[in-house]
């Protein structure tokens, strides 16, 4: 999602970038191209509108406008607006709440609350809690089967009591949850494909009765501003404490994330990004925000990688890294690495200055191609292998042909792993972008991380290694 989005105001930025001086006519001429493009992206239009004119009150001032570097400024301006549209969410739950806490998941059909039960109670499990789920859903016949298979694939406990009233499962969920130690009781409800009021009865019944700490709201990304519409007609019935956006791998525009908080007023708690039960992510204002300016979203990119990559395997690399000494071993290694962290798409994407380097995205390994980056490797002498920089024109030639490929895929080859190794050392010298030193094409100054966030020394690897 927000390919488009970002892409506009990125084009937008450049154009600011470039102006040594700028007029109220540039920054005029800028607003109007950021405001198609929110509306484009779907984005509540009393939300651009407040948003224009928030970004304009600023960057018109005439501080802004003489100052060294007032491309910059504005574009400070624009990103410090658009995390304002996020209200002050640090995602994932309320942090207080009796144990055990009930967490409430409700929303339109279809919209992904049996799905992000399952998610967030592996979410939970692997925090160490001990979650409980309950579907209430008796509606539809296949709901409760549904998300005893869910739980069978998180290996999360689901409670299956005889009764078919939705507050009585409930209730009963929780009953167990205090006998049996259950921390947390994940409360799956019935969807419906409009607000009804039998629903809402229903809802208000369950909440009354089992008192959750935290109402998710679960929003399909894909719906748009009506999803929206419901979250604020949910949030009045029933009570909202956050909105959980699902499916944001799809071609969400993103409108629906940017608008919500204005107009339903409950932050993002988490978002889900694929069917798969692993794919719910805390949701992190900054990163997104990063992610859709281009800026890559370093730290999402480490809880991937600390997932995919072995404790061991990322110390060895933060030392070549440091030492200078990561090969083209290292990086079949690495490529192998990546394609565990998921679709390398959404991972470049994450890298800052490889988003847009599409000709990797393009480029980028399937299962074929990684077979003939092996075959590629494989044909390098291991002096060839250790140092690249000896590979030269008849070198190329040798390699091509063992391997059965063409002097432009080595080529090709050669050039991801210059650019890999450069990215890598970047980001393990600390020159993370939105966070201050040492990345090219940085507002000067850098974007200071929210919260005033800074990362630790040592490069992502080295993260992953201290925790
Ligand atoms: N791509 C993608 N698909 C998702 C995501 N979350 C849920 N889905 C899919 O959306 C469909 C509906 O999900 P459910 O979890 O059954 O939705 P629900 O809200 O429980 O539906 P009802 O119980 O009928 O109201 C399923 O096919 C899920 O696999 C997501 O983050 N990304
Ligand atoms: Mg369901």
């Amino acid at each position: 999602m927000f390919e488009s989005l970002s892409a506009r105001i990125q084009d937008v930025f450049k154009s600011l970038r470039g102006e040594v001086r700028l007029t109220p006519e540039h920054v005029e001429t800028a607003l109007r191209e950021i405001r198609l493009a929110l509306l484009e992206a779907d984005v509540n239009f009393k939300v651009v509108k407040a948003f224009i004119d928030r970004v304009r009150d600023q960057a018109m001032d005439q501080a802004v406008l003489k100052s060294l570097s007032p491309g910059q400024q504005v574009i400070k301006i624009v990103r410090d607006e658009l995390l304002a549209l996020f209200g002050d969410a640090k995602g994932g739950l309320r942090k207080d709440g009796p144990s055990p806490r009930v967490v409430l998941l409700l929303g339109l059909q279809g919209s992904g609350k049996t799905t992000t039960s399952g998610k967030l109670a592996k979410w939970l499990a692997k925090q160490g809690r001990h979650p409980l789920m309950v579907s209430t859903d008796v509606r539809r016949p296949a709901a409760i089967h549904q998300l005893a298979i869910v739980g069978e694939q998180a290996d999360v406990k689901v409670y299956e009591p005889e009764t078919m009233d939705p507050v009585a499962r409930a209730s009963g969920a929780l009953a167990e949850a205090k006998a049996k130690g259950f921390d947390t009781v994940i409360v799956d409800t019935a969807g419906r494909l409009h607000i009804d009021d039998e629903l809402m009865d229903e809802l208000q019944a369950i909440k009354a009765a089992v008192r959750p700490s935290d109402l998710l709201y679960v929003a399909d990304a894909m719906t748009g501003q009506d999803a929206i519409k419901s979250a604020g007609e949910f949030n009045h019935r029933v009570g909202v404490t956050g909105v959980v956006l699902t499916k944001l791998d799809g071609d969400a525009r993103g409108g629906a994330a940017l608008s919500v908080v204005s107009v339903v007023g409950v932050p993002i708690a988490f978002v889900g990004s694929g069917e798969r039960l692993e794919d719910l992510e805390l949701f992190h204002p900054d990163r997104i925000v990063s992610r859709m300016l281009g800026m890559g979203d370093v730290l999402s990119l480490i809880e991937k990688a600390e997932q995919a990559i072995d404790e061991d395997e990322a110390v060895r690399l933060e030392e070549k890294l440091r030492k200078n000494d990561f090969t083209l071993d290292d990086f079949r290694k690495q490529l192998k690495t990546l394609r565990r962290m998921g679709p390398l798409e959404s991972v470049l994407g994450m890298i800052p200055g490889l988003g847009s380097l599409k000709q990797l995205a393009d480029n980028k390994p399937d299962e074929k191609q990684m077979g003939r980056v092996e075959a590629i490797i494989g044909s390098m002498t291991p002096d060839e292998r250790r140092n690249d920089k000896i590979i030269n024109g008849s070198r190329r030639k040798r390699i091509a042909k063992g391997s059965g490929t063409t002097v432009e895929e080595v080529n090709r080859l050669l050039k991801q792993f210059t650019e890999m190794r450069k990215v890598l050392q970047m980001m393990n010298q600390g020159g993370l972008p939105g966070m201050g030193k040492g990345f090219p094409k940085m507002p000067q100054g850098g974007f200071a991380a929210p919260g005033g966030k800074k990362r630790k020394k040592g490069g992502p690897w080295g993260l992953i290694k201290t925790r």
